[in-house]
């Protein structure tokens, strides 16, 4: 019966090829149904194994990067449209795509994911589902494409390029209906083969009515099938099978994250109900009180008949809300805010997706602009040096596939500074390309006479950085209290925070 269920859970998730694991079979499998009768030792064994496929490491790897959120909202100065709205209202009057690009990539990140089409309908390319489009909008004479202008200045500069396209639509004609999901199937193929690498779909979980009041019954299998065949890259995002969102609109992670999860856990149904619900008055309602705050422990494990790779991704708005409100320039997040926001995504083994809503001109506030760069240049002075001895050469290379590894007997590593140094943040990668192992650890250092502990930790995956108190020596020691099989880490990091984090 469980596995029946389990089953279900995962035909919903689309096009996820379960793999059979065991003592004797395949290891390294992006997913794992523990053969019948497993013992808790043994699926905690396998649950180590589970791997993330090439899209899912490739998109870990990007670790920072841009939402925009842009459209009719934009000019109605309201968070959710209604679907009714009159195109000629969304009309920028000095619109710069390259502004974006330019501003994300000197911000440090590695791609833009574009509200190609919110809840409302309207679409920001001319797409032959429907008028309600940049088409029958005034700008440009209906003669422009947001997305060609924007996944074209993507390319130029290097970054990748993601689509946001709504399942919710209040505005067609179709919704509610079968011959919806059509239309949004088609609507997705014209997304997927007329702007060049699409790397991430992302379907959002809210859902409501449309114009005759019906909801619909999404497609999810069709849409999945038509991403993997025409962009089989991309990643797919939260109502997907690739990327978990974390549970929260708020930036901060959980402190215990698990990238290998049972099946279970990864309910559509699940990620539609804690998605927002309301905010049709235009009042943002963020959600975050309800993040789960445990994914993937042995406890869960215990219970489970078996596991993904489904690692978390973190979205947030630099701006309360997620378009952009002019009352709202005085409410951009502080550069200091968003570094903990960093501290507790990226830090916390997940990917950071930071929203940053062009204006009514169709440019990025200034005081968004200002945030973000800050942002990355105190972030920069932080990281520049790594106090960990070069010759670790290793834990020092940054490559997820160099490492070390503990045995059952040692997982304790010291490891000696260069010189005496002040330090106060901790970084730490482990080789996920053989799976998520650590489940406990912490940090001594050596005082001259005894080893002092300063920071303690329970997962790390991709990366994990800890803050601490400034402390001073020449040597430190890592030990991993508690791991799922031989602990691999691939990298060390020490490094003193600057003072600008804190002003
Ligand atoms: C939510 C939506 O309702 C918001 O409007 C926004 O698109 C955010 C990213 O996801 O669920």
């Amino acid at each position: 019966m469980k596995n029946k269920s389990m089953a279900s859970s995962l035909l919903l998730l689309g096009a996820l090829c379960f793999g059979s694991c065991s003592s004797t079979k395949k290891l390294y499998t992006t997913s794992c149904i523990f053969p019948e009768g497993s013992s808790i030792e043994e699926k905690v064994r396998l649950s180590a194994h589970v791997v993330p496929s090439q899209r899912q490491l490739n998109w870990q790897k990007m670790e920072y990067t841009a939402f925009i959120c842009y459209g009719i909202n934009t000019f109605t100065d309201k968070e959710w449209g209604t679907g009714k709205e009159d195109p000629k209202q969304f009309n920028p009057t000095n619109l710069d795509a390259g502004q974006w690009v330019s501003t994300a990539k000197e911000a440090g990140m590695k791609m833009i994911l574009l509200t190609c089409k919110h809840h409302d309908g309207f679409c920001l390319w001319p797409s032959k589902e429907t008028d309600f489009s940049v088409e029958s909008s005034p700008w440009k004479g209906g003669k422009g494409d947001l997305v060609r202008e924007v996944s074209d200045a993507c390319r130029k500069e290097g970054l990748k390029f993601a689509v946001y396209l709504s399942p919710w639509d209040m505005n067609h004609p179709t919704y509610g209906t079968e011959a919806y999901n059509d239309v949004f199937t088609n609507q997705l193929t014209e997304l997927l083969t007329q702007y060049g690498q699409v790397d991430e779909v992302w379907f959002d979980g809210a859902c409501g009515e449309g114009p005759n009041g019906k909801k619909q019954v999404y497609d999810f299998k069709r849409y999945y099938e038509t991403i993997r065949k025409l962009q089989p890259q991309a990643v797919i995002a939260v109502m997907g099978p690739d990327v978990r969102w974390v549970g929260t609109e708020s930036g901060y992670g959980r402190d215990t994250e698990w990238s290998v999860i049972p099946a279970a856990e990864a309910s559509l149904k699940e990620i539609a109900n804690s998605s927002q619900q309301e905010a049709g008055t235009g009042t943002f309602l963020p959600t975050g009180g309800n993040m789960k705050k445990d994914m993937g422990s042995r406890l869960l494990l215990e219970k489970a008949n078996g596991v993904i790779w489904y690692p978390s991704e973190v979205d947030v708005s630099i701006r309360p809300g997620w378009y952009y409100h002019a009352k709202e320039d005085v409410k951009v997040k502080t550069p200091q805010k968003l570094i903990d926001i960093y501290y507790s995504s990226v830090g916390k083994n997940s990917l950071l997706l930071l929203n940053i809503p062009p204006d009514k001109r169709g440019l990025i506030h200034e005081n968004d602009k200002h945030s973000l760069l800050e942002m990355k240049r105190i972030l920069q002075n932080t990281f520049a040096h790594n106090y960990v001895d070069k010759k670790y050469k290793k834990l020092t290379d940054n490559r997820l596939d160099t490492y070390w590894q503990g045995s059952a007997k040692n997982k304790v590593i010291e490891i000696a500074l260069e010189g005496e140094q002040k330090i106060d943040r901790l970084l730490l990668q482990e080789n996920i390309t053989q799976g998520q192992r650590i489940e406990e650890f912490m940090l001594e250092c050596w005082t001259g006479s005894e080893w002092r502990t300063v920071a303690t930790g329970t997962t790390v995956g991709f990366k994990r950085i800890l803050r601490f108190d400034s402390v001073t020596c020449n040597k430190v020691r890592i030990t991993i209290l508690k791991s799922r099989d031989v602990p691999q880490l691939a990298e060390v990091g020490l490094y003193k925070s600057s003072e600008e984090e804190k002003m």
